[in-house]
């Protein structure tokens, strides 16, 4: 008997930049990580260009669009709990930060050090790793950071999702939650910070496994570019091998629907 061969995925990824008139560095505008299946590559292209050509941090000069195949075995996660924090402005919702990231365990002084060199920490492409116990950045990345990809929703799992819990289900949301699940889900993870660098993107969010997916509604102003992410990490666990399962171990969010749901 043929013996049924084992669905083959495809990493696909983008990132598009704009060159700064007279430096020598290019401004990062879009970037996007997605998974896909061979038949479905020509829309997965088509929904990251559409990403990076109609972006509010500008027009692009340089794009790169690749995919590659998946040769790891893929795994299935479910995603955080999400709740959304309310805050009038953005000095309440940074306080509320803060506060979020003490509660999923983080000591107050590693915060603080991380608030210091919050300017720096906004510039990378990426994510910047700081350990837990330290406050030290502990990736080796500088102005890159490390780009978390392989990473989606299965199929319609996003839609029925969002439709479950009456959430406006924007692209946004789907991307950001996917990737917090991902980054959440390894015993290296402790918490991650995050506000968008789209100046016209201000909800961020504060997530761990502990307290789930915690959106913030405003967490800087709008026509502000700087955003990023940070990753809180305990250095205990070995960090190259968090490093290899953010960039390259294939995971898929799936979401079955909640007992409630089910009528139980
Ligand atoms: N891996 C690591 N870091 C990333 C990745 C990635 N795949 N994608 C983005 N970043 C970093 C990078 O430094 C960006 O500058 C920064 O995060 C912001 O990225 O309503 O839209 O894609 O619940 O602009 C969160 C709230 C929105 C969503 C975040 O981020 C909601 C957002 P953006
Ligand atoms: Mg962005």
């Amino acid at each position: 008997m043929k013996r049924v061969e084992e669905a083959k995925y495809y990493s696909v990824r983008m990132r598009a930049s704009q060159n700064i008139a007279d430096q020598s560095e290019s401004k990062h505008i879009s970037g996007g990580e997605l998974i896909s299946t061979y038949s479905n590559i020509k829309e997965s292209v088509n929904i990251l260009l559409e990403k990076a050509l109609t972006h509010s941090r500008g027009n692009a000069d340089f794009m790169q669009i690749q995919f590659e195949a998946i040769q790891e075995p893929v795994e299935y996660i479910k995603p955080l709990e999400v709740r959304t924090n309310e805050v009038a402005s953005m000095e309440a919702g940074q306080v509320l930060a803060k506060s979020l990231l003490e509660k999923a365990g983080i000591p107050k002084k590693t915060i603080d050090k991380v608030y210091e060199n919050l300017s720096q920490y906004l510039e990378p492409a990426g994510a910047v790793l700081v350990d837990v116990q330290s406050g030290e950045r502990v990736d080796d990345r500088k102005n890159k950071g490390i780009r978390v990809s392989r990473i989606d929703w299965l199929p319609h799992h996003f839609e029925r999702w969002s439709d479950f819990y009456h959430i406006k289900g924007n692209q946004r949301l789907r991307e950001a939650l996917a990737l917090a699940t991902k980054v959440s889900s390894h015993p290296a993870a402790a918490a991650e910070l995050c506000w968008s660098d789209d100046p016209d993107y201000v909800t961020g969010y504060v997530a761990s496994k502990r307290e789930g997916y915690q959106r913030i509604t405003k967490l800087k102003e709008y026509g502000d570019e700087r955003g990023g992410r940070i990753f809180f990490v305990h250095c205990s666990e070995e960090l190259d091998s968090y490093i290899y399962y953010l960039e390259k171990k294939p995971v898929f969010i799936q979401w079955e629907g909640s007992r409630e749901e089910d009528g139980a």
